[in-house]
């Protein structure tokens, strides 16, 4: 059975982009694979984190998971500082990835903005980091969303240069598992840019926990343009936003955009948005529901993550044991 490794950052709380993007995946995959999943707490503090709300942020995500399907006694669910081997790993990998690789990361980019020297150095490594959490597994299949695919390049690369300069075959080729609808959702206030969690702007974004009346108003709020929806995805050329919608309501509806299309053309945004917030609102009223009820009892969702860890370590430990032995630490 192949093995699936994934991660989500506890740097907010889970919008709809996680959601479809990852979260939606993980659960798919869940059959027919042996499944990891990890809130990379490691990765949340390459930003600054508040660090109370780190801690909740942690145990809401956790909650959000197993609300949304995740099966944490089948598979493993776990916060990543909590097994040591991804941070021992990420720095030989530090010391295997070349300045050049990271020079090209566009999310690097993109997060730094104009702010490049300012900046946390972790920020900068964080594919390295990334590229550990999957290879402390021996993981073959990473379900991301498309933003990431860059990095899992990285992670190849880095994988098959560490096996070349110590002449060994020890890390695995890792594959993308992108899905195939809404691969990538867009933030409501800017079609260009992608609903992020750590946006300043709760408008951008819904949010796995945002009850009924934030959704409707989140999505009657959303930037669209003037003219009506096209009957074809061909007509939504240079329409970022109106294609944004469209693709969710397809997305939750398990329709193509063209059936989305064939359905709404002609209409204006206002009835659009109406039968797209019925829809948001139908496909998480379950998840945010139970994610309350879980969060009513802290102390189960800790114990579900420390057991996750410890089980996660079992599997790391050993192969970043042997990682540390090819390079030449004394064990
Ligand atoms: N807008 C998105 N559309 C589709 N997929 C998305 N993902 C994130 N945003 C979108 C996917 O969610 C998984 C977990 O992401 P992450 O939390 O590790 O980091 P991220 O990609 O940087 O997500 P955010 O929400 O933008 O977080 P912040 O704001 O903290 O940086 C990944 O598989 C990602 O592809």
């Amino acid at each position: 059975m192949q093995r699936i490794f994934s991660g989500i950052q506890p740097s907010g709380i889970p919008t709809l982009g996680n959601y479809l993007g990852a979260i939606r995946n993980w659960v798919a995959l869940q059959q027919g694979h042996e499944c990891l999943y990890c809130l990379v707490d490691l990765h949340a503090i390459t930003s600054w984190q508040d660090p109370a709300a780190l801690r909740d942020q942690t145990r809401t995500q956790a909650a959000i998971l197993l609300a949304a399907g995740i099966d944490a006694e089948t598979h493993i669910l776990f916060n990543q500082s909590a097994v040591s081997a991804h941070a021992r790993l990420a720095w030989i990998f530090n010391c295997v990835a070349r300045i050049g690789w990271l020079n090209r990361m566009t999310q690097f980019k993109d997060k730094a903005g104009k702010d490049r020297e300012a900046v946390s150095s972790g920020l900068y490594v964080y594919p390295n980091l990334m590229a550990a959490d999957i290879h402390a597994y021996h993981a073959t299949r990473v379900p991301v969303g498309d933003d990431q695919r860059q990095h899992l390049e990285l992670a190849n690369d880095i994988a098959q240069k560490f096996n070349h300069d110590y002449a060994v075959e020890f890390f695995p080729a890792i594959e993308a598992v992108v899905p195939p609808e809404a691969a990538r959702v867009m933030s409501l206030r800017d079609g260009t840019r992608k609903m992020s969690k750590s946006d300043p702007s709760d408008q951008s974004r819904i949010n796995l926990t945002d009850d009924a009346a934030t959704i409707a108003l989140k999505i009657r709020r959303a930037k669209t343009d003037p003219e009506p929806l096209p009957s074809e995805a061909a007509g939504l050329e240079g329409r970022p936003e109106a294609r944004n919608l469209a693709t969710i309501l397809g997305a939750l509806s398990g329709r193509t955009l063209d059936q989305v299309l064939a359905e709404h053309g002609g209409s204006g945004f206002g009835p659009f948005k109406e039968a797209l917030t019925a829809q948001v609102q139908e496909s998480l009223a379950p998840i945010s529901g139970e994610t309350q009820r879980l969060l009513s009892d802290p102390g189960h969702l800790d114990r579900v993550l420390r057991r996750g860890a410890e089980r996660a370590n079992a599997i790391a430990e050993p192969i970043v044991r042997e990682a540390e032995r090819i390079v030449g630490f004394l064990s």
